[in-house]
């Protein structure tokens, strides 16, 4: 689970700890250089091996300046400014041979950048499931990478442009991973808070890093949480309604809630308002069936807000527990299933509405949730299929895109591979 994202955030995360170390170091040696007597400066600084840099624009890579030959000084006064886009900004010299690698890594920011504008822009169909290999994580990633350097005593900082430039590599690393661009700007303030003109020993850089890195991911969820069981327990019968786009894990989310209530001496009732699709009924009389519960169920094609009804009412009179409302698959975009879903609800009043997102949809399922919440408020969500999730942007996302919590993980096709949400097996996961 979100195996990818921990490689990809461990290797940003190590370089980017390395960029401002090295960053560090160049200041003082500059520093240093200032007290020795000029004639020693002169042959100290034959002795090192320079290397040629170029200042190079980040909209458009191409070269601003050369820098001067080799055994010269490498620091640049010329303003950052190109003459071929007119961009102005910060500009990051950059090693002569990695100017293409430099160039390639521009092209990919400004892709990833694009796509993530679309996505939000272009309604679209749900990608197929494609369910990827489950790479076993390796474990203990940030435990070596945070071994400690020897620390000294120095303490040094870093400028505000320079943060910028050295953040470039961690937000590829995210963006890769389907972290929603509010997050991606919520991490990038947080670490520029910790580490911009605040001065750090040497050798706690990558320490410093990593501990802003997890709190402000660790923020990511500051909403209020929700005990399911316990909050059920508040009003009978207690009802959820369970809302989504096509194939989400919906009824089979349904299923594995209906069976942690079982398990915890809870009576359900299940409702079969997803009366559009062929064979939704049947799939869920199976479950009830294995489950033993009750299914409340009318003709395929009929109205979905009155079987819903029915559940309740039903529930009432038995004095049931539970009622969860199975719902058809919709896409935002679908107005006519979108106006049926809200019927539902308007109905029979749920005390609450969760959505069961896809966690391996990435920016899809952020985007989804925000479009349902719009249109029917929610009150949690389920992140159905962690299991096959590499990279976890969503799982990351959701929360705080919607201001809503995350109750439970789907980590699996069994009715016991639901999860209640932890944040601290969360930041685990992703080596945190
Ligand atoms: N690996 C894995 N598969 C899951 C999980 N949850 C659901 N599935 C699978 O996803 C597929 C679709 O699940 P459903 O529960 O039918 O989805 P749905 O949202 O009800 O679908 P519609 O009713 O068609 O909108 C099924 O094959 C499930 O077994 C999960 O957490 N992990
Ligand atoms: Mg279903």
């Amino acid at each position: 689970m979100f195996g990818f994202l921990k490689n990809k955030l461990k290797g940003a995360l190590s370089k980017f700890s390395k960029d401002v170390e090295e960053e560090i170091k160049e200041e003082q040696v500059e520093e240093k250089a200032k007290e020795i007597p000029k004639e020693e400066a002169k042959a100290e600084e034959k002795k090192e091996v320079k290397k040629h840099f170029v200042k190079i624009c980040p909209k458009c890579g191409s070269i601003n300046t050369t820098i001067p030959p080799a055994g010269m000084d490498v620091k640049l006064t010329v303003p950052d400014f190109c003459s071929d886009c007119e961009n102005s900004g910060v500009f990051p010299e950059v090693e002569e041979d990695k100017i293409e690698d430099f160039r390639k890594e521009i092209k990919k920011v400004e892709e990833q950048k694009l796509k993530a504008k679309e996505e939000k822009e272009i309604k679209k169909e749900p990608e197929p499931k494609v369910e990827p290999k489950i790479e076993k994580p390796k474990k203990g990633f940030f435990k070596k990478i945070t071994s400690k350097v020897s620390e000294k005593v120095t303490t040094t900082k870093i400028s505000d442009k320079k943060f910028d430039e050295l953040f470039w590599g961690l937000e590829v690393a995210l963006l890769e991973n389907n972290a929603a661009v509010e997050v991606i700007e919520k991490i990038k303030e947080d670490l520029k808070k910790e580490l911009v003109d605040k001065p750090i020993a040497r050798g706690r850089i990558q320490d410093t890093v990593i501990a802003s890195l997890k709190k402000s991911i660790s923020e990511l969820f500051d909403v209020e949480q929700i005990n399911l069981l316990e909050k059920i327990k508040s009003k009978k019968p207690f009802v959820i309604c369970f809302v989504g786009v096509n194939g989400s894990g919906k009824t089979t989310s349904i299923a594995k809630v209906a069976n942690l209530l079982l398990k915890n001496n809870l009576s359900v009732v299940l409702a079969a308002a997803d009366t559009f699709r062929a064979a939704a009924i049947d799939q869920l009389q199976l479950h009830a069936d294995k489950l033993g519960v009750k299914l409340i169920k009318h003709d395929y094609g009929s109205d979905a807000a009155a079987v819903a009804f029915d559940a309740v009412k039903h529930a009432e009179a038995k004095n049931k527990d539970v009622v969860l409302i199975d719902t058809a698959g919709r896409l935002h975009s679908d107005s006519n299933l979108i106006e049926e879903m809200k019927k539902i609800v308007r109905i029979s009043k749920p005390d609450m509405v969760v959505f069961v997102g896809e966690s391996i949809t990435g920016n899809d399922c952020t985007e989804q949730a925000q479009r349902f919440n719009e249109a029917v408020d929610l009150d949690g969500i389920i992140l159905s299929k962690a299991d096959v999730d590499e990279k976890g942007g969503a799982a990351i996302s959701v929360s705080y895109v919607t201001k809503k919590p995350i109750l439970y993980i789907g980590t699996g096709q069994e009715y016991d591979d639901l999860q209640p949400f932890n944040k601290e097996k969360l930041l685990a996961s992703i080596g945190l």
